[in-house]
């Protein structure tokens, strides 16, 4: 389920198929190198569970009810009107995103699984946001991009390959569970990556990164997989 907010004017619209084409272009590239991550680790949802109610390996479902808190101990208050993604590194468009620009992109509704390396998995959360493909098109990423890093106001980093961090179920979420997203999970805006390890999803994002080779990040420093592929049972290095 998706929908664009109202289209006010042929500006707007002029934009948006802007928008669209250049995920198509960056999709395409991408689609053309994608590696052989997992069979069944291409997204997530029940459709892409195969309907059936099945965990990668080691997992182990938290109570419905629970979506544990995970981070470095510190939380960042930050308000909509606060709230800032830089998108820098190469890209022929850099720019620096506000809650408003993030409202201009198309909405969209995923639910998702968030796969704990420390092997508590949560299934089906709803989510609500951008899809990130959408976000690192409008920067125009150069042909030399491989990577992303996602970097975060507590701190935190995060490194992601191009081939991940642009399936159609990568999200920018700012809701889950129908209510705006608690600065406890990482709001206003954080990155959901359903189909890795949720150690890959930044909290409190504030920046991204185009670069031209994999570098680690936080928990990757730390002797966590630089992939962390949950299909693949991939958590440390
Ligand atoms: N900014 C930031 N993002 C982060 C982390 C963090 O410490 N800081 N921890 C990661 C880890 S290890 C996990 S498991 C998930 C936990 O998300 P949650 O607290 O919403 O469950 O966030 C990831 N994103
Ligand atoms: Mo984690």
């Amino acid at each position: 389920m998706s929908s664009f907010a109202a289209v006010s004017d042929k500006e707007t619209k002029a934009k948006r198929d802007k928008v669209v084409a250049a995920r198509a272009r960056l999709r395409e590239r991408f689609e053309a190198k994608a590696t052989t991550s997992g069979s069944e680790g291409s997204g997530t949802g029940p459709a892409n569970r195969h309907g059936m109610p099945k965990l990668p390996p080691g997992q182990t479902p938290a109570k419905a009810t629970t979506w544990p808190v995970l981070d470095l101990g510190v939380t960042p208050r930050i308000s909509n009107e606060e709230w800032q993604l830089e998108i820098r590194g190469l890209c022929e468009a850099p720019s620096t995103l506000r809650w408003h620009d993030l409202m201009n992109f198309e909405q969209v509704d995923e639910a998702s699984d968030f796969h704990c390396v420390t092997t508590w998995s949560r299934m089906d959360i709803a989510f609500r946001g951008v899809r990130l493909i959408d976000v690192l098109a409008s920067a125009h990423p150069s042909e030399r991009a491989s990577h992303i890093m996602c970097y975060a106001t507590d701190g935190y980093c995060t490194n992601l390959s191009l081939t991940e961090a642009l399936k159609p179920d990568v999200l920018l979420a700012y809701r889950a569970e129908g209510e705006p997203l608690s600065a406890e999970h990482g709001g206003p805006v954080r990155v959901i990556t359903p189909q890795l390890y949720a150690w890959k999803g930044a909290k409190w994002i504030c920046a991204i990164e185009f670069m031209d080779a994999d570098r680690p990040g936080f928990w990757e420093k730390n002797g966590y997989s630089m992939t962390g592929n949950p299909w693949l049972d991939d958590r440390y290095s």
